[in-house]
């Protein structure tokens, strides 16, 4: 049984869900919000543990994250990665100083024994984070993506390519054997969230490493509450990253509405931007419900308007 003072679960990944997951925690108490993130693109790199998506969530739920460049710290500083070009060190991942850090403490959290989860929680309270982020699993999930040069790990694609690989599909290596956080997992098969909402981000290599973690995806199809999915495709474009480029490569509509049709079954509502309202009528056809409202989070304020527009469609509180 929900009631209306139940939380609301939000699963994130990438740069676009980092925002709407930070814009939550903007309008929702701590008790109100959980924030999953996604763990696929996590990897070692020089010795350390970096979890991209869950700093990318940490770093905008601190305030500290840098709105231009997207991912890492704010005001950072590079004398790291400079000496290490200078070593011949691997420098193709670029790590700022303040962001090492974290996956240095990260990385020695994790010798100490600590699981993934408790080293997250341990640096939310030490950055003054007060809602509780997740990571999906805390057994290792890592996403590989076959493409026309054969199957490469996430960050290889991503990073040391520039995502240029023509992709043919992705592989969750690790996926089968993970078992989902109980922290939210249980939670979610108690029914007792009194919204999931899907953030804008990649449904391919962020949503999915999620979704396809023990019946995840059957799971939210069989709620009875509202699952709402944010579109992170615009006016047929994605905002940031290679979201788009798949959707072509992997012969889909390069639209929101490919974007719905991909999840069909397991949301309830469709959350399209403004200048897509003219796909609404094919969407609803999906069987789901159209929500439309500016999406575009260009700024702190747009993030906390778009989760108070969408917390209020959804769950008819004041907005
Ligand atoms: N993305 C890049 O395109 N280039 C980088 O050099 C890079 C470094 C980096 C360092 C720490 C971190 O947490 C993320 C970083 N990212 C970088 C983004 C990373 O590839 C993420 O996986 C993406 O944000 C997709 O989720």
């Amino acid at each position: 049984m929900t009631t209306s003072k139940a939380p609301v679960l939000a699963l994130s990944g990438g740069v676009g869900g980092a925002k709407l997951a930070a814009g939550l925690a903007s309008v929702l108490p701590p008790e109100r919000l959980q924030i999953v993130a996604n763990t696929g693109d996590d990897f070692e790199h020089l010795g350390l543990y970096i979890a991209p998506d869950l700093d990318s969530v940490m770093y905008a739920l601190a305030g500290i994250n840098d709105r231009a460049r997207g991912w890492g710290v704010a005001n950072e500083s590079w004398n790291f990665l400079e000496t290490l070009t200078r070593l011949n060190g691997a420098n193709w991942f670029q790590l700022g100083d303040r962001d090492l850090a974290v996956h240095v403490q990260r990385s020695e959290l994790l010798r100490q024994g600590l699981s993934l989860s408790e080293t997250s929680q341990n640096l939310c309270e030490a950055l003054g984070i007060k809602h509780s982020l997740f990571p999906m699993s805390n057994d290792r999930v890592c996403t590989m993506v076959d493409t026309e040069q054969g199957e490469l790990e996430f960050q290889e694609y991503f990073v040391a390519r520039q995502c240029e690989p023509k992709v043919h599909g992705f592989r969750f290596e690790g996926q089968a054997s993970a078992t989902p956080l109980p922290a939210y997992y249980s939670s979610l098969t108690a029914n007792t969230y009194q919204a999931v909402i899907v953030c804008p981000s990649n449904p391919f290599v962020s949503v999915d490493p999620i979704l396809g973690l023990a019946n995840v995806r059957q799971v939210l199809g069989s709620l009875q509450v509202p699952v709402a999915a944010v579109s992170p495709i615009v006016g047929g474009k994605a905002l940031k990253g290679p979201a788009a480029k798949m959707l072509q490569e992997l012969n889909m509509p390069c639209d929101a509405l490919g974007v719905a049709r991909y999840y069909q079954g397991v949301i309830s509502h469709f959350v399209i931007d403004e200048q897509d309202a003219g796909l609404a009528g094919e969407i609803e056809s999906l069987g789901m419900q159209v929500l439309c409202m500016p999406t575009i989070m260009r700024s702190v304020s747009d993030q906390s308007q778009l989760a108070s527009t969408l917390l209020h469609a959804l769950t008819r509180e004041p907005a």
